[in-house]
């Protein structure tokens, strides 16, 4: 059988670490593009070098053409400007609603059987025009953004209470924003409901209340560290995560920004929530039961995505 091929469609830090998994893993043949001239040829002979010290049978090239994107079976999206420190993820709208509109175009016409993970900020609404821009069916196009917020999520808790993370479910849903919804009766530490491990004495409420607040600025505390620029390698493991899951028919159950028609009362546009990636792409939304609480939290974090593609369509007559 032929190797997968798989098209970074931006090669700055997130996509340089996704060509680097991606090679590691002989998850497939890599396409690091670009309009940057000389980066992806530069990071793809970088890695590819290194496949003789890791020893895989995978190859690696760089582009600036979409041509070479040919026939790929996942692309990942990360082109566009990220966020520098007090700059929200909204403020980046302008600029990379553009590059979802060259983007889409390109996957129509190069890749247009392609399941795509658009990782491009602000995450939920960049995906929406990319759907719209590329026409690709919807369950074949994606955002990743909850299984970076809920692994955040998850290390907190692990960090707090000493259990292995290994050992712990944590699920945010809703917008890729400072009100997304961290899960809390639904995330688990060792099986147990974290009000329940709360009340065995793993964390005070008062803890668990600022680990929420911290999951939720995680991006944030993040670029305010780096300084020039925002996450990366946790970014590249999430999305590797979701392609490996429709590459190998894994039916991992993820939370990802996926296309609703009313699950969760939400139609017609994407939201993170909890959805089953496999061969077809997304096969199922899962739906958690919300109570008054949740239900108000995640009706907020919609409504904060609807102005920003309330924003999009007055950015760009044709959405
Ligand atoms: O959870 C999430 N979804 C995110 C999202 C977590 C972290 C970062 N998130 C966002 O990912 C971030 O706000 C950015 O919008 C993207 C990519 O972040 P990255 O850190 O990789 O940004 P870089 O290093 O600036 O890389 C972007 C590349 C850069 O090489 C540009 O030359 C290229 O995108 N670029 C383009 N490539 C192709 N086509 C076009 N039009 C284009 N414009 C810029």
């Amino acid at each position: 059988m032929a190797r997968a091929k798989i098209a970074l469609i931006g090669a700055g830090m997130i996509g340089g670490t996704l060509a680097h998994i991606a090679a590691r893993e002989e998850l497939g043949d890599v396409i690091l593009f670009d309009i940057a001239e000389g980066t992806p040829q530069g990071k793809a002979l970088d890695i590819v070098e290194a496949t003789a010290v890791f020893g895989s049978d995978v190859t690696l090239k760089g582009a600036n053409d979409y041509a070479d994107i040919a026939g790929a079976d996942v692309c990942i999206v990360t082109a566009g400007v990220p966020r520098k420190p007090g700059m929200s993820r909204d403020d980046l709208i302008g600029i990379n609603l553009k590059v979802m509109k060259a983007v889409g175009e390109g996957i129509k016409a190069h890749a247009p059987n392609a399941f795509v993970i658009c990782i491009t900020n602000p995450l939920d609404a960049m995906v929406w025009a990319l759907q719209k821009f590329s026409g690709l069916p919807k369950e074949k196009v994606v955002g990743m953004a909850g299984v970076l917020d809920s692994a955040r999520f998850a290390w907190f808790l692990a960090e707090k209470t000493g259990v292995s993370i290994k050992d712990i479910n944590a699920w945010t849903l809703g917008g890729h924003g400072d009100d997304m919804v961290p899960m809390v009766r639904h995330s688990t530490i060792g099986g147990l409901p974290l009000p329940d491990a709360v009340k065995q004495g793993f964390m005070t409420q008062a803890e668990l209340d600022a680990i929420v607040e911290r999951t939720r600025k995680g991006g944030g505390e993040i670029v305010a560290l780096l300084k020039t620029g925002s996450a990366f390698y946790a970014p590249a493991e999430s999305a590797i995560a979701m392609a490996r899951s429709y590459l190998k028919d894994q039916k991992r159950v993820l939370p990802i920004a996926a296309w609703l028609s009313g699950e969760y009362g939400v139609s017609d546009m994407y939201v993170g929530v909890p959805a089953l990636i496999g061969a077809n792409g997304v096969e199922k939304i899962i739906q958690f039961d919300t109570n008054d609480d949740e239900k108000a939290m995640f009706k907020t974090s919609v409504d904060s995505v609807k102005g920003l593609i309330k924003a999009c369509q007055d950015i760009d007559g044709s959405l």
